[in-house]
């Protein structure tokens, strides 16, 4: 496959969005095999080629963080909060994570993969070629490892990559109200186990905030998740500071999510562990929350910035990766390129992918035509898609 005449944004490192004015890639066995100035095609690659009338082509999108395995929906629950409900009043009448989580537990493996598959296609509908999701409305160890066999097995039914993570220690069920340390200890670490000798997990979450785990309650399942020889992500300050950053970065993580309530020295540690700072500005704007996360200090201390919808039915009910970068930008203040690259480079390297996210030889063919000539109007328009061709592993 040789694709001419087009601007293309490798997003690899060096000018503006690695960005290449009249080239050409060529593709071969799914791979690129080259890129640069078509007026340098070397001859092997020579051919007619495809026109592509000076389209923009990107790496194809990464969403690095999902909830898209889950049963039910939290409509009514919006509607309440917009009827004046308070959240007290939500949570009495059922509402919260409780409310999904009892939907997850009724939910049969093809109903929470059909779930799955409305979000994995408005996702593959914006050219996305890697989708992570995560466990973590089951909350026991049969609900959780059905959850897992679920996100696996949306690559059977669609040409997507899925990377799973394990998120038992996303919230404290019900029957353990008030006992955080023995939900941990009777349910997260066995459905850890299992789940991780099915090869269900590709990846270990947690969620470590005042109505979820403290760092203390989530250590023995990193502990776990590293003699696993798993890597490691949490869900790190999005609503206070109890000190998650500084945990996921003790233990190398792959990245530290939400992040509002991260500190400048936070970032520091993000920096010396090499960890991604994955974004998710759906949950800030649906929650309604005013402290955003530091960008600033971020860009500073050369912490890898990434963009993601966070899609799950409550605080995040978000399935479009292009808004997600609009709101980026919008909402935290990032430039168009590093949203750009919160949707690419950086997302492979929060899911520790090292063999696609920016265009260069070698990489996986995994990219995205779109009906526009720069590439800051992807981050730019609200609720539109400019997307004209999706090819994934050198497929489309
Ligand atoms: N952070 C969130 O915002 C979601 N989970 C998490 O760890 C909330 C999930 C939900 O509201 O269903
Ligand atoms: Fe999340």
């Amino acid at each position: 496959m040789l694709l001419r005449n087009a601007t293309v944004a490798t997003m690899a490192d060096g000018p503006a969005y690695g960005l290449i004015e009249d080239a050409a890639v060529a593709v071969e066995g799914g791979l690129i095999r080259w890129v640069g100035l078509e007026s340098d095609l070397p001859d092997s690659y020579a051919a007619p080629g495809e026109d592509m009338g000076g389209r923009l082509i990107t790496p194809a999108p990464i969403d690095c963080h999902t909830h898209i395995v889950h049963g039910g929906d939290r409509a009514r629950e919006f509607e309440m909060r917009l009827e004046g409900a308070s959240y007290e009043e939500v949570a009495r009448a059922g509402g919260g994570i409780v409310s999904t989580v009892r939907a997850t537990r009724e939910a049969s493996e093809a109903e929470l993969l059909a779930g799955a598959l409305r979000f994995a296609d408005a996702l593959i509908a914006e050219g996305v070629s890697v989708i992570e999701v995560k466990s973590g409305y089951g909350l026991d160890v049969e609900t959780e490892l059905r959850m897992l066999r679920a996100a696996r097995a949306i690559e059977s039914m669609r040409p997507v990559r899925v990377r799973t993570s394990f998120l038992g220690a996303h919230a404290v069920p019900a029957e353990y109200e008030g006992r955080a340390a023995a939900y941990v200890s009777e349910v997260c670490l066995p459905a850890l186990e299992q789940a991780a000798g099915a090869g269900l997990v590709d990846a270990v979450d947690g969620f470590c905030e005042t109505i979820a785990f403290s760092a203390e309650e989530i250590a023995p399942v990193f502990d776990r998740a590293r003699a696993l020889g798993l890597p490691v992500k949490l869900h790190a300050e999005q609503l206070s500071h109890q000190g998650g950053t500084r945990l996921a970065a003790r233990y190398g993580a792959l990245s530290a999510d939400h992040v509002e309530y991260t500190t400048e020295e936070d970032a520091a540690a993000l920096a010396d562990a090499g960890s991604v700072a994955v974004l998710l500005p759906g949950a800030f704007y649906t929650l309604h929350e005013t402290q955003r996360p530091p960008v600033a200090a971020f860009r500073a201390r050369g912490v890898p910035m990434a963009l993601a919808t966070d899609c799950n039915p409550g605080s995040s009910p978000l399935a479009s990766l292009l808004l997600t970068m609009n709101m980026g930008c919008t909402l935290f203040r990032l430039t168009p390129e590093e949203a750009l690259a919160g949707v690419t480079r950086n997302a492979a390297k929060a899911l520790g992918l090292a063999d696609t996210g920016v265009i260069a030889p070698g990489m996986r063919a995994d990219l995205a035509v779109w009906d526009v000539r720069q590439p800051a109007e992807l981050a730019y328009r609200i609720g539109y898609n400019p997307l004209c061709r999706r090819i994934f592993g050198g497929d489309g």
